[in-house]
C-alpha cells in the first residue's frame, strides 16, 4: 500500500516544459543554431547543467566552464520571467485534486524534482501547502537517473521507498524511482516510460 507519493514537477504538476523550451531556444538563437521542440524533449527531467551540455552538443558548440555558467544564467533569467507570471489555473487537469485526495486518505506528500526553481513555482501556483517535503534541485546534487532525489524524499516523509510511489513523466525519472526501489506510477506514453509499474495518460484518470 502506499504510505507516501512522490511528484515529479515539470509534466507531472504543471507544463514548464514548454517555458523551458522557449528559454532554451533563445539560447540556441543567439549561439547561432536552431533547437527544435523534438530537442527540447530529451531535455525532460534532466539538471539545468545537462540540459545545457546536451543543447551545446546539439548545436555542435564548445564552451568554456566560466561560458557555461553564463548561458545557463541566462536562460534561466529568461525562464524566470515566464513561470513568474504562472498562474493556478496551468496546474495540469487533476494535479491538484489527486493531492487533495491522497491528504484526506492520510498519504504523506513529497515533490521530487531536477528544478531549482520548484518551490517558487509551487509557491505561484498556490499549491506549496499540499507538500509535506519538496525536495528540489537545490537539495540534490545527482541528476535523474540517479536515484538520490527520491531517496531523499523518501526519508524526508519518514518513509521506506518500498512504500511510496513515484509519479514522473520522464524516462529518466522512471529510472530514478525504480533504482530507489520505489513504484512508479509513469504519466505520458506507454513506448517512452516502458519501465514503469503503470502509465497513465494524467492525474485526472485517478482523481474519483
Ligand atoms: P531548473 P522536473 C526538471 O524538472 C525539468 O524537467 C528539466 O527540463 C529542467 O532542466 C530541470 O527541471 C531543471 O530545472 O533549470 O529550473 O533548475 O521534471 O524534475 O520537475
Ligand atoms: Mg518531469
Amino acid at each position: 500500500t502506499m504510505r507516501g507519493a512522490i511528484f515529479d514537477l515539470d509534466g507531472v504538476i504543471v507544463d514548464t516544459a514548454k517555458y523551458h523550451y522557449l528559454a532554451w531556444r533563445t539560447l540556441a538563437e543567439r549561439l547561432g543554431f536552431e533547437f527544435t521542440e523534438a530537442d527540447n524533449e530529451r531535455l525532460k527531467g534532466v539538471s539545468r547543467v545537462e540540459s545545457l551540455k546536451i543543447l551545446l552538443e546539439i548545436g555542435g558548440v564548445e564552451a568554456g566552464e566560466a561560458e557555461r555558467l553564463k548561458m545557463a544564467e541566462e536562460k534561466n533569467k529568461e525562464y524566470i520571467e515566464y513561470i513568474s507570471r504562472l498562474e493556478p489555473f496551468e496546474i495540469l487537469p487533476g494535479a491538484k485534486e489527486y493531492l487533495q485526495q491522497l491528504r484526506q486518505q492520510g498519504v504523506k506528500i513529497a515533490l521530487g524534482s531536477a528544478s531549482k526553481n520548484a518551490a517558487f513555482i509551487l509557491d505561484r501556483l498556490g499549491i506549496a501547502e499540499l507538500f509535506d517535503a519538496v525536495i528540489d534541485g537545490t537539495k540534490v546534487s545527482k541528476a535523474k537517473p540517479d536515484p538520490e532525489v527520491f531517496l531523499t524524499a523518501s526519508r524526508a516523509l519518514d518513509l521506506v521507498p518500498a512504500d511510496c510511489v513515484v509519479f514522473e513523466d520522464a524516462a529518466v525519472g522512471v529510472e530514478a524511482g525504480k533504482a530507489a526501489g520505489c513504484s512508479v506510477v509513469g504519466i505520458g506514453s506507454p513506448e517512452v516510460l516502458f519501465a514503469a509499474d503503470k502509465v497513465i495518460t494524467g492525474l485526472d484518470e485517478l482523481v474519483g
